[in-house]
């Protein structure tokens, strides 16, 4: 199977992170494009991904998958241990709700600040309108908080345990920087945290 991979791309990081937490960041052939040079708009990838975004997973029969989440789905299938994404039902959903609050109420709302507001993002963003992006600023500051508030009595976010979902927020953290955004400066919990996750992550 061969991974589609774009380094420092914080959706493809996610998936490279989850399989570096599994140990199997080996198991998989990796092919990386370049965001910056378009490389994902190339007919040949359009032919891998119709949508033209990285990350994408095609398996040995030819089926392809994308979403970083599913990808991770699949792996978390393949290479069961250490458990990233639940090992009951309420893990399970807990572990969910947290990825999809970090992913839609952050991840998503910094990226469109991002992308409507930086001027690398111009070619990637027609038409950037900065107004949307001041609107997710303040929609991903204000989550930002809330996680910190929720990480003061939690060492990680979901089910008592480090999960995908503090992979996602992983990610997170080093993409805000692109907006100069040090999260885990600013909030003293989610810098304890980060702490904590990298020493999961090695
Ligand atoms: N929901 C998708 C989002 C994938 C995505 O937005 N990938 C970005 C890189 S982080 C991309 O390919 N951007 C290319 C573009 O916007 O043209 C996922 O989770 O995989």
């Amino acid at each position: 199977m061969k991974l589609y991979h774009s380094p420092q791309a914080p959706n493809p990081e996610r998936v490279t992170n989850f399989l570096k937490a599994k140990g199997k960041l080996e198991a998989v052939e990796i092919e990386e494009l370049s965001i910056m040079k378009q490389e994902h708009k190339t007919p040949d990838y359009r032919a891998v991904s119709p949508f033209q975004q990285v990350p994408a997973l095609v398996l040995d029969d030819g089926t392809t998958i994308t979403e970083s989440r599913a990808i991770c789905t699949y792996f978390e299938g393949i290479f069961p241990e250490p458990n990233l994404m639940g090992a009951d039902p309420k893990e399970k959903a807990l572990i969910e709700m947290w990825d999809r609050r970090v992913e839609l109420m952050l991840f998503l709302q910094f990226a469109t600040w991002f992308r409507n507001t930086h001027p690398a993002m111009a070619p990637l963003e027609v038409p950037q309108l900065p107004e949307v992006g001041e609107k997710a600023e303040k929609s991903a500051r204000a989550m930002a908080k809330k996680i910190d508030t929720h990480l003061a009595d939690n060492d990680f976010l979901a089910a008592g345990r480090f999960s995908i979902a503090d992979i996602t927020l992983y990610c997170f953290t080093g993409f805000a920087g692109v907006m100069k955004w040090k999260p885990h400066e600013e909030f003293a919990n989610i810098g304890q945290w980060l702490a904590r996750t990298k020493e999961k992550l090695g």
